[in-house]
Protein backbone atom coordinates (compact mmCIF):
# COMPACT_ATOMS: atom_id res chain seq x y z
CA UNK A 1 0.00 0.00 0.00
CA UNK A 2 3.25 2.15 -0.38
CA UNK A 3 1.61 4.40 -2.91
CA UNK A 4 -2.22 5.23 -1.28
CA UNK A 5 -0.09 5.52 1.83
CA UNK A 6 1.97 8.73 0.07
CA UNK A 7 -1.01 10.00 -1.79
CA UNK A 8 -4.12 9.58 -0.03
CA UNK A 9 -3.91 9.62 4.09
CA UNK A 10 -7.57 9.01 4.74
CA UNK A 11 -7.85 6.18 2.40
CA UNK A 12 -4.35 4.62 3.55
CA UNK A 13 -5.65 5.05 7.33
CA UNK A 14 -8.69 3.34 6.98
CA UNK A 15 -7.25 0.22 4.98
CA UNK A 16 -3.98 -0.06 7.34
CA UNK A 17 -6.83 -0.04 9.96
CA UNK A 18 -8.46 -3.65 8.29
CA UNK A 19 -4.85 -4.90 8.14
CA UNK A 20 -4.68 -4.91 12.00
CA UNK A 21 -8.09 -5.78 12.62
CA UNK A 22 -7.97 -8.95 10.64
CA UNK A 23 -4.27 -9.47 11.80
CA UNK A 24 -5.26 -9.01 15.67
CA UNK A 25 -8.72 -10.04 15.85
CA UNK A 26 -10.23 -13.51 15.86
CA UNK A 27 -11.99 -13.87 12.89
CA UNK A 28 -14.85 -16.52 13.43
CA UNK A 29 -17.41 -14.99 10.84
CA UNK A 30 -17.93 -18.74 9.32
CA UNK A 31 -17.89 -16.75 5.62
CA UNK A 32 -15.01 -15.39 5.33
CA UNK A 33 -11.16 -16.66 4.78
CA UNK A 34 -8.13 -15.02 4.44
CA UNK A 35 -6.61 -15.52 0.96
CA UNK A 36 -2.70 -15.84 0.24
CA UNK A 37 -0.35 -13.43 -1.17
CA UNK A 38 -0.95 -15.09 -5.11
CA UNK A 39 -4.67 -14.48 -4.99
CA UNK A 40 -3.92 -11.06 -3.18
CA UNK A 41 -1.73 -10.50 -6.55
CA UNK A 42 -3.79 -11.06 -9.09
CA UNK A 43 -6.60 -9.25 -7.60
CA UNK A 44 -4.32 -6.00 -7.19
CA UNK A 45 -3.38 -6.77 -10.64
CA UNK A 46 -3.58 -4.27 -14.27
CA UNK A 47 -6.32 -7.19 -15.46
CA UNK A 48 -8.83 -5.02 -13.76
CA UNK A 49 -8.15 -2.48 -17.06
CA UNK A 50 -9.61 -5.04 -19.07
CA UNK A 51 -13.10 -4.94 -20.52
CA UNK A 52 -13.97 -8.74 -22.03
CA UNK A 53 -17.73 -8.79 -22.15
CA UNK A 54 -18.03 -12.40 -23.63
CA UNK A 55 -16.30 -15.51 -23.48
CA UNK A 56 -13.17 -16.99 -24.03
CA UNK A 57 -15.09 -19.41 -26.77
CA UNK A 58 -18.28 -19.26 -28.75
CA UNK A 59 -20.94 -21.81 -28.84
CA UNK A 60 -20.41 -23.60 -32.25
CA UNK A 61 -23.54 -23.19 -34.20
CA UNK A 62 -22.84 -26.92 -35.92
CA UNK A 63 -22.34 -28.58 -32.66
CA UNK A 64 -23.97 -26.50 -30.39
CA UNK A 65 -21.04 -26.96 -28.36
CA UNK A 66 -18.37 -24.74 -27.13
CA UNK A 67 -14.93 -24.31 -29.57
CA UNK A 68 -12.09 -22.52 -28.14
CA UNK A 69 -11.00 -21.41 -31.28
CA UNK A 70 -14.17 -19.13 -32.23
CA UNK A 71 -13.57 -15.89 -31.27
CA UNK A 72 -16.10 -15.01 -28.39
CA UNK A 73 -15.42 -11.20 -26.94
CA UNK A 74 -17.04 -7.99 -27.71
CA UNK A 75 -13.69 -6.27 -27.72
CA UNK A 76 -10.12 -6.68 -29.05
CA UNK A 77 -6.75 -7.07 -27.22
CA UNK A 78 -8.08 -10.19 -25.41
CA UNK A 79 -5.58 -13.03 -26.29
CA UNK A 80 -4.32 -13.02 -22.38
CA UNK A 81 -7.40 -12.65 -20.95
CA UNK A 82 -8.43 -15.57 -22.32
CA UNK A 83 -5.48 -17.60 -21.07
CA UNK A 84 -6.64 -16.30 -17.86
CA UNK A 85 -10.01 -17.40 -18.34
CA UNK A 86 -9.40 -20.49 -19.52
CA UNK A 87 -7.49 -21.83 -16.56
CA UNK A 88 -10.10 -20.46 -14.03
CA UNK A 89 -12.34 -22.87 -16.33
CA UNK A 90 -10.18 -25.71 -16.66
CA UNK A 91 -8.84 -25.82 -12.61
CA UNK A 92 -12.89 -25.48 -11.42
CA UNK A 93 -13.78 -28.21 -13.46
CA UNK A 94 -10.85 -30.66 -12.14
CA UNK A 95 -11.58 -29.95 -8.91
CA UNK A 96 -15.23 -30.41 -8.91
CA UNK A 97 -15.22 -33.22 -11.86
CA UNK A 98 -17.95 -30.75 -13.64
CA UNK A 99 -18.95 -30.47 -17.07
CA UNK A 100 -19.36 -26.98 -17.64
CA UNK A 101 -18.05 -23.92 -15.10
CA UNK A 102 -18.88 -20.10 -15.76
CA UNK A 103 -16.03 -18.01 -13.20
CA UNK A 104 -17.81 -15.20 -14.58
CA UNK A 105 -20.50 -14.46 -11.54
CA UNK A 106 -19.48 -10.94 -9.45
CA UNK A 107 -21.22 -12.37 -6.52
CA UNK A 108 -22.84 -15.43 -5.36
CA UNK A 109 -25.80 -13.19 -5.41
CA UNK A 110 -25.82 -13.30 -9.34
CA UNK A 111 -24.40 -16.59 -10.01
CA UNK A 112 -28.21 -17.32 -8.09
CA UNK A 113 -29.92 -15.03 -10.27
CA UNK A 114 -28.19 -16.17 -13.95
CA UNK A 115 -28.83 -20.48 -12.60
CA UNK A 116 -32.47 -19.73 -11.74
CA UNK A 117 -33.04 -17.50 -14.79
CA UNK A 118 -31.18 -20.44 -16.93
CA UNK A 119 -33.65 -23.36 -15.64
CA UNK A 120 -37.23 -21.50 -14.55
CA UNK A 121 -39.01 -18.27 -15.16
CA UNK A 122 -40.32 -15.34 -13.27
CA UNK A 123 -43.65 -16.42 -11.55
CA UNK A 124 -42.60 -20.09 -11.51
CA UNK A 125 -42.37 -22.11 -7.49
CA UNK A 126 -39.29 -22.33 -5.66
CA UNK A 127 -38.96 -24.31 -2.77
CA UNK A 128 -35.60 -23.57 -1.03
CA UNK A 129 -34.83 -23.01 3.07
CA UNK A 130 -36.02 -20.32 5.13
CA UNK A 131 -33.50 -17.56 5.93
CA UNK A 132 -34.18 -18.02 9.81
CA UNK A 133 -33.51 -21.69 9.58
CA UNK A 134 -30.07 -21.21 7.89
CA UNK A 135 -31.33 -19.99 4.45
CA UNK A 136 -29.85 -17.73 1.91
CA UNK A 137 -30.86 -13.85 1.30
CA UNK A 138 -31.07 -14.68 -2.33
CA UNK A 139 -32.68 -18.06 -1.97
CA UNK A 140 -36.49 -16.42 -1.55
CA UNK A 141 -36.42 -13.18 0.95
CA UNK A 142 -38.78 -10.87 -0.24
CA UNK A 143 -36.42 -8.20 -0.41
CA UNK A 144 -33.93 -10.12 -2.74
CA UNK A 145 -34.74 -10.11 -6.48
CA UNK A 146 -35.70 -13.82 -5.97
CA UNK A 147 -38.86 -13.03 -2.94
CA UNK A 148 -39.83 -10.56 -5.54
CA UNK A 149 -39.89 -12.81 -9.21
CA UNK A 150 -40.49 -15.82 -8.20
CA UNK A 151 -42.96 -18.15 -5.88
CA UNK A 152 -40.91 -18.86 -3.09
CA UNK A 153 -42.33 -21.84 -0.67
CA UNK A 154 -39.95 -22.38 2.34
CA UNK A 155 -38.89 -25.71 4.42
CA UNK A 156 -37.57 -25.36 8.16
CA UNK A 157 -35.45 -27.54 9.80
CA UNK A 158 -37.31 -29.99 12.06
CA UNK A 159 -38.33 -28.43 15.67
CA UNK A 160 -37.00 -31.23 17.48
CA UNK A 161 -33.79 -32.33 15.65
CA UNK A 162 -33.23 -28.66 14.13
CA UNK A 163 -31.99 -30.81 11.18
CA UNK A 164 -33.43 -31.16 7.91
CA UNK A 165 -36.24 -33.64 7.99
CA UNK A 166 -36.44 -35.10 4.48
CA UNK A 167 -40.24 -36.71 4.60
CA UNK A 168 -41.11 -33.20 5.57
CA UNK A 169 -39.16 -31.82 2.63
CA UNK A 170 -40.93 -34.13 0.15
CA UNK A 171 -44.33 -33.48 1.60
CA UNK A 172 -44.19 -30.22 0.99
CA UNK A 173 -42.61 -30.75 -2.33
CA UNK A 174 -45.29 -33.03 -3.46
CA UNK A 175 -47.82 -30.32 -2.09
CA UNK A 176 -46.77 -27.05 -3.76
CA UNK A 177 -45.05 -29.09 -7.30
CA UNK A 178 -42.28 -26.51 -7.48
CA UNK A 179 -40.53 -26.03 -10.71
CA UNK A 180 -37.24 -26.33 -8.69
CA UNK A 181 -35.92 -27.14 -5.60
CA UNK A 182 -33.32 -25.38 -4.14
CA UNK A 183 -30.87 -26.45 -0.89
CA UNK A 184 -27.32 -24.99 0.23
CA UNK A 185 -27.27 -22.84 3.79
CA UNK A 186 -25.56 -20.10 5.60
CA UNK A 187 -26.01 -21.73 9.22
CA UNK A 188 -26.78 -25.03 8.96
CA UNK A 189 -24.01 -26.74 11.07
CA UNK A 190 -25.02 -30.45 9.76
CA UNK A 191 -24.26 -32.34 6.13
CA UNK A 192 -26.59 -32.36 3.37
CA UNK A 193 -27.92 -35.04 1.70
CA UNK A 194 -28.40 -34.58 -1.88
CA UNK A 195 -28.99 -37.98 -2.93
CA UNK A 196 -32.14 -37.59 -1.26
CA UNK A 197 -32.97 -34.03 -2.47
CA UNK A 198 -32.54 -35.19 -5.69
CA UNK A 199 -34.74 -38.17 -5.52
CA UNK A 200 -37.97 -35.56 -4.08
CA UNK A 201 -37.04 -33.09 -6.95
CA UNK A 202 -37.54 -36.35 -9.59
CA UNK A 203 -40.40 -37.12 -7.48
CA UNK A 204 -42.41 -34.27 -8.73
CA UNK A 205 -40.79 -33.02 -11.84
CA UNK A 206 -38.70 -30.33 -10.23
CA UNK A 207 -35.44 -28.96 -11.36
CA UNK A 208 -32.81 -29.18 -8.42
CA UNK A 209 -30.08 -26.53 -7.62
CA UNK A 210 -27.48 -26.60 -4.80
CA UNK A 211 -25.83 -23.30 -3.48
CA UNK A 212 -22.73 -25.05 -1.86
CA UNK A 213 -20.84 -21.19 -0.70
CA UNK A 214 -20.78 -22.39 2.25
CA UNK A 215 -19.11 -26.01 2.01
CA UNK A 216 -17.05 -25.16 -1.46
CA UNK A 217 -13.84 -25.98 0.17
CA UNK A 218 -14.85 -28.99 2.08
CA UNK A 219 -16.43 -30.57 -1.51
CA UNK A 220 -13.09 -29.36 -3.17
CA UNK A 221 -11.53 -31.27 -0.69
CA UNK A 222 -14.13 -34.00 -1.13
CA UNK A 223 -15.05 -33.95 3.25
CA UNK A 224 -18.55 -33.27 2.52
CA UNK A 225 -20.34 -35.15 -0.31
CA UNK A 226 -20.25 -33.22 -3.75
CA UNK A 227 -23.78 -31.78 -4.83
CA UNK A 228 -22.08 -32.39 -8.52
CA UNK A 229 -23.52 -35.64 -9.68
CA UNK A 230 -27.08 -34.84 -8.13
CA UNK A 231 -28.10 -31.02 -8.79
CA UNK A 232 -29.08 -29.47 -12.61
CA UNK A 233 -26.69 -26.74 -11.49
CA UNK A 234 -24.46 -26.28 -8.64
CA UNK A 235 -24.12 -22.51 -7.67
CA UNK A 236 -20.99 -21.06 -4.96
CA UNK A 237 -19.15 -18.10 -3.89
CA UNK A 238 -15.24 -18.32 -4.16
CA UNK A 239 -14.50 -16.88 -1.22
CA UNK A 240 -15.40 -18.45 1.92
CA UNK A 241 -14.10 -22.28 2.23
CA UNK A 242 -12.62 -22.24 -0.91
CA UNK A 243 -10.59 -19.44 0.02
CA UNK A 244 -10.53 -17.59 -2.70
CA UNK A 245 -11.07 -13.71 -4.32
CA UNK A 246 -14.72 -12.67 -3.45
CA UNK A 247 -16.56 -13.42 -6.04
CA UNK A 248 -19.43 -16.35 -7.82
CA UNK A 249 -19.29 -19.01 -9.93
CA UNK A 250 -21.73 -21.71 -11.95
CA UNK A 251 -20.71 -25.66 -12.51
CA UNK A 252 -23.22 -27.14 -14.30
CA UNK A 253 -24.59 -30.22 -16.49
CA UNK A 254 -23.38 -29.54 -20.40
CA UNK A 255 -27.15 -29.75 -21.33
CA UNK A 256 -27.47 -26.31 -19.15
CA UNK A 257 -24.11 -24.97 -20.05
CA UNK A 258 -25.57 -22.55 -23.03
CA UNK A 259 -28.20 -21.13 -20.79
CA UNK A 260 -26.12 -20.61 -17.60
CA UNK A 261 -23.53 -18.53 -20.03
CA UNK A 262 -26.51 -16.44 -21.78
CA UNK A 263 -27.60 -15.68 -18.48
CA UNK A 264 -24.45 -14.71 -16.86
CA UNK A 265 -23.47 -12.65 -19.84
CA UNK A 266 -25.65 -10.69 -21.28
CA UNK A 267 -28.32 -12.02 -19.20
CA UNK A 268 -27.09 -10.55 -15.74
CA UNK A 269 -24.33 -8.83 -15.83
CA UNK A 270 -21.73 -7.23 -18.18
CA UNK A 271 -18.26 -7.19 -18.28
CA UNK A 272 -16.22 -9.97 -16.20
CA UNK A 273 -14.25 -8.53 -13.15
CA UNK A 274 -10.71 -10.22 -15.01
CA UNK A 275 -8.63 -9.11 -12.10
CA UNK A 276 -11.18 -11.01 -9.93
CA UNK A 277 -11.08 -14.18 -12.17
CA UNK A 278 -7.13 -14.25 -12.13
CA UNK A 279 -7.57 -14.35 -8.37
CA UNK A 280 -10.39 -17.80 -8.61
CA UNK A 281 -7.57 -19.20 -11.36
CA UNK A 282 -4.73 -18.54 -8.54
CA UNK A 283 -6.90 -20.18 -5.38
CA UNK A 284 -7.94 -23.23 -7.65
CA UNK A 285 -4.48 -23.72 -8.24
CA UNK A 286 -4.01 -24.19 -4.38
CA UNK A 287 -7.39 -26.18 -4.37
CA UNK A 288 -6.30 -29.10 -6.00
CA UNK A 289 -2.94 -29.11 -4.16
CA UNK A 290 -2.68 -32.26 -1.04
CA UNK A 291 -1.79 -29.10 1.53
CA UNK A 292 -5.89 -27.72 0.45
CA UNK A 293 -7.31 -31.01 1.40
CA UNK A 294 -5.19 -30.92 4.54
CA UNK A 295 -6.59 -27.79 5.30
CA UNK A 296 -10.02 -28.46 4.74
CA UNK A 297 -9.68 -31.96 6.71
CA UNK A 298 -8.34 -29.40 9.57
CA UNK A 299 -11.25 -26.77 9.17
CA UNK A 300 -13.77 -29.81 9.98
CA UNK A 301 -11.39 -31.21 12.99
CA UNK A 302 -11.53 -27.80 14.43
CA UNK A 303 -15.09 -26.88 14.25
CA UNK A 304 -16.19 -30.51 15.56
CA UNK A 305 -13.07 -29.64 18.72
CA UNK A 306 -14.47 -26.29 19.19
CA UNK A 307 -17.96 -27.33 19.51
CA UNK A 308 -17.00 -30.03 22.15
CA UNK A 309 -15.61 -27.39 24.16
CA UNK A 310 -18.74 -25.11 23.75
CA UNK A 311 -20.90 -27.82 24.46
CA UNK A 312 -18.71 -28.52 27.79
CA UNK A 313 -18.86 -25.05 28.56
CA UNK A 314 -23.08 -25.45 28.59
CA UNK A 315 -23.05 -23.42 25.41
CA UNK A 316 -26.60 -24.50 23.53
CA UNK A 317 -25.66 -25.91 19.79
CA UNK A 318 -28.06 -25.46 17.34
CA UNK A 319 -28.60 -29.44 16.62
CA UNK A 320 -26.34 -29.90 19.23
CA UNK A 321 -22.98 -29.87 17.09
CA UNK A 322 -21.63 -29.80 13.78
CA UNK A 323 -20.69 -32.10 11.02
CA UNK A 324 -19.26 -28.83 8.73
CA UNK A 325 -16.80 -26.06 9.16
CA UNK A 326 -19.96 -23.85 11.29
CA UNK A 327 -21.78 -23.89 14.49
CA UNK A 328 -24.60 -22.04 15.54
CA UNK A 329 -25.12 -20.98 19.51
CA UNK A 330 -27.97 -20.51 21.22
CA UNK A 331 -28.11 -17.53 23.31
CA UNK A 332 -31.76 -18.40 24.91
CA UNK A 333 -35.00 -16.38 24.50
CA UNK A 334 -35.28 -12.63 26.17
CA UNK A 335 -37.34 -14.00 29.33
CA UNK A 336 -34.38 -16.60 29.93
CA UNK A 337 -32.09 -13.00 30.21
CA UNK A 338 -28.57 -13.58 28.54
CA UNK A 339 -27.22 -11.36 25.67
CA UNK A 340 -29.16 -11.19 22.47
CA UNK A 341 -27.17 -12.49 19.45
CA UNK A 342 -27.14 -8.54 18.80
CA UNK A 343 -25.82 -7.79 22.18
CA UNK A 344 -23.08 -10.86 22.18
CA UNK A 345 -21.63 -9.81 18.18
CA UNK A 346 -20.98 -6.55 19.99
CA UNK A 347 -19.56 -7.59 23.12
CA UNK A 348 -17.53 -10.73 21.21
CA UNK A 349 -16.35 -7.33 19.11
CA UNK A 350 -14.95 -5.29 22.19
CA UNK A 351 -13.06 -8.68 23.29
CA UNK A 352 -11.19 -8.69 19.80
CA UNK A 353 -13.52 -11.37 18.37
CA UNK A 354 -15.47 -11.14 15.27
CA UNK A 355 -18.55 -13.25 14.70
CA UNK A 356 -21.86 -11.99 13.66
CA UNK A 357 -25.53 -12.92 14.97
CA UNK A 358 -27.98 -15.27 13.97
CA UNK A 359 -31.34 -16.17 13.85
CA UNK A 360 -31.69 -19.84 15.37
CA UNK A 361 -34.88 -21.92 14.27
CA UNK A 362 -37.89 -21.18 15.60
CA UNK A 363 -36.22 -17.73 16.69
CA UNK A 364 -38.38 -15.65 18.72
CA UNK A 365 -36.14 -12.12 18.31
CA UNK A 366 -36.48 -10.02 15.38
CA UNK A 367 -33.76 -10.99 12.44
CA UNK A 368 -31.74 -8.00 13.40
CA UNK A 369 -31.54 -8.73 17.13
CA UNK A 370 -31.65 -12.32 16.74
CA UNK A 371 -31.00 -15.10 19.54
CA UNK A 372 -27.84 -16.95 17.86
CA UNK A 373 -24.40 -16.52 17.13
CA UNK A 374 -22.97 -18.36 14.03
CA UNK A 375 -18.74 -19.57 14.38
CA UNK A 376 -17.00 -20.79 11.87
CA UNK A 377 -13.23 -22.07 11.86
CA UNK A 378 -12.01 -21.90 8.26
CA UNK A 379 -10.36 -18.48 8.95
CA UNK A 380 -8.87 -19.56 11.99
CA UNK A 381 -7.49 -22.81 10.76
CA UNK A 382 -5.65 -20.18 7.41
CA UNK A 383 -4.14 -19.12 10.03
CA UNK A 384 -2.58 -22.52 11.74
CA UNK A 385 -4.61 -23.17 14.78
CA UNK A 386 -5.71 -26.66 15.75
CA UNK A 387 -7.53 -28.45 18.45
CA UNK A 388 -5.75 -26.84 21.14
CA UNK A 389 -6.69 -23.59 19.91
CA UNK A 390 -10.40 -23.97 19.94
CA UNK A 391 -10.20 -25.23 23.58
CA UNK A 392 -8.40 -21.49 24.56
CA UNK A 393 -11.07 -19.91 21.73
CA UNK A 394 -14.00 -21.59 23.56
CA UNK A 395 -12.53 -19.97 26.76
CA UNK A 396 -12.50 -16.53 24.95
CA UNK A 397 -16.32 -16.60 24.47
CA UNK A 398 -17.46 -18.49 27.53
CA UNK A 399 -15.27 -15.15 29.52
CA UNK A 400 -17.35 -12.58 27.16
CA UNK A 401 -20.58 -14.08 27.73
CA UNK A 402 -20.01 -14.12 31.52
CA UNK A 403 -19.31 -10.35 31.21
CA UNK A 404 -21.07 -9.04 28.31
CA UNK A 405 -21.64 -6.18 29.77
CA UNK A 406 -18.07 -5.48 31.87
CA UNK A 407 -16.52 -3.18 29.13
CA UNK A 408 -13.14 -3.45 31.72
CA UNK A 409 -13.37 -7.08 31.39
CA UNK A 410 -14.06 -6.95 27.69
CA UNK A 411 -11.01 -5.17 27.33
CA UNK A 412 -9.13 -6.92 28.96
CA UNK A 413 -9.81 -10.00 26.95
CA UNK A 414 -9.04 -8.53 24.21
CA UNK A 415 -5.79 -7.73 24.93
CA UNK A 416 -5.69 -11.81 25.47
CA UNK A 417 -6.78 -12.28 21.99
CA UNK A 418 -4.12 -10.03 20.68
CA UNK A 419 -1.42 -12.00 22.09
CA UNK A 420 -3.20 -15.13 21.29
CA UNK A 421 -3.29 -14.03 17.57
CA UNK A 422 0.25 -13.13 17.13
CA UNK A 423 1.02 -16.26 17.67
CA UNK A 424 -0.55 -17.04 14.42
CA UNK A 425 1.45 -14.57 12.88
CA UNK A 426 -0.63 -13.15 9.18
CA UNK A 427 -0.17 -11.44 6.21
CA UNK A 428 3.32 -10.72 7.87
CA UNK A 429 5.22 -9.19 3.95
CA UNK A 430 1.93 -6.55 4.04
CA UNK A 431 2.71 -5.71 8.07
CA UNK A 432 6.42 -5.26 7.55
CA UNK A 433 5.30 -2.84 4.57
CA UNK A 434 2.54 -0.80 6.61
CA UNK A 435 3.98 -0.55 10.12
N1 LIG B 1 -23.52 -13.51 3.56
C1 LIG B 1 -23.12 -14.88 3.40
C2 LIG B 1 -22.90 -15.56 4.71
O1 LIG B 1 -22.34 -14.93 5.59
O2 LIG B 1 -23.22 -16.71 4.88
C3 LIG B 1 -24.03 -15.63 2.49
O3 LIG B 1 -25.37 -15.56 2.85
Amino acid sequence: MKIIKKQDAELYAAMQSELYRQSENLELIASENFVSNAVLEAVGSVLTNKYAEGYPYRWSKKTDKINYKLYGRYYGGCEYIDKVEELAIERAKEIYGCEHANVQPHSGSQANMAAYFAIIKPGDTILSLELSHGGHLTHGHPLSFSGSLFNIVPYGVNKDTEQFDYDEIRRIAKEVKPQMILTGASAYPRKIDFKKFREIADEVGAKFIVDMAHIAGLVAAGVHESPIPYADIVTTTTHKTLRGPRGGMILCKEEYAKAVDRWVFPGTQGGPLMHVIAGKAAAFKEALTPEFIGYQKQVVANAAALAKALNEKDFNLVSSGTDNHLMLLNLGTEEEGGPSGKKMEGSLDKAGITANKNTVPFDTRKPFVASGIRLGTPAVTTRGMKEAQMIQIAEFISQVHKNFKDEEKLASIKNEVREFCAQFPLYTNILEENK
